[in-house]
């Protein structure tokens, strides 16, 4: 029997993106919060057992299967919301942007960048540098956000949940001070009502499943 979709998030955590998307084109996924810190479900279940990475974000099918990795996930839940708004069509320019600008947060911002910054057990040289990487990454979006209103145009994508993740996270840690030519399109996703919902939410979650 199909069951309901799921979509597995952590509060605060680059499943943040995801949780926006959802909101953004009010997709029926049932959400379940994750503590990464105990590795458990909020029904106390094992992550592990959901996805053997044990990483958000994971959105589960009504057959069972997973899908992981937040690029693909973000596509995906893209693919499902009404007229395709927030990805558009991958042989158009703008599409092709999107995916871009996608890649550029997932490896450039999130990983090489964010990762080693808030982590554990990073030798504080490698914090360092880290730290500055995120400041050239960051430099990058700017220019390209003086040019338009979003990343990949002027219509809000899956690119942009995915930075306003990374945005909040440095603002939040004092890394980014909302002086600087971020400010503006900080301000447009505060405009959006699915992205200061989903921060409402998640803050509220996170004393609890962080
Ligand atoms: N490659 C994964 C990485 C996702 C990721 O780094 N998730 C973090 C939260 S932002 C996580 O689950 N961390 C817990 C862990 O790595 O054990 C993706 O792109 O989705």
């Amino acid at each position: 029997m199909s069951q309901a979709m799921e979509y597995y998030f952590s509060p605060l955590a680059c499943s943040f993106a995801g949780h926006v998307l959802i909101r953004e084109a009010g997709l029926e996924i049932a959400m379940r919060p994750v503590s990464l810190r105990r590795k458990e479900t909020d029904d106390g279940r094992a992550f592990a057992d959901i996805s053997a990475k044990s990483q958000v974000p994971v959105l589960k099918f009504g057959d069972g299967r997973i899908l992981t990795e937040n690029s693909a996930v973000l596509q995906v839940l893209a693919d499902m919301a009404p007229e395709r708004l927030y990805l558009p069509d991958r042989s158009t320019p703008a599409g092709q942007s999107t995916l871009e600008w996608v890649n550029y947060v997932a490896t450039e911002v999130h990983k090489l960048s964010l990762y080693p910054v808030f982590s554990d057990g990073v030798p504080s040289e490698v914090k360092r540098w880290a730290r500055e990487n995120l400041e050239k990454k960051l430099a990058f979006a700017t220019a390209r956000l003086s040019r338009s209103r979003y990343l990949a145009g002027d219509t809000f994508t899956i690119a942009d949940a995915y930075f306003g993740w990374a945005l909040m996270l440095t603002l939040r840690a004092g890394l980014w001070k909302p002086a600087d030519g971020l400010l503006a399109y900080w301000n447009r996703l505060l405009e959006r009502p699915a992205f200061t919902g989903a921060i409402e939410v998640e803050e509220e979650l996170f004393e609890k499943f962080a």
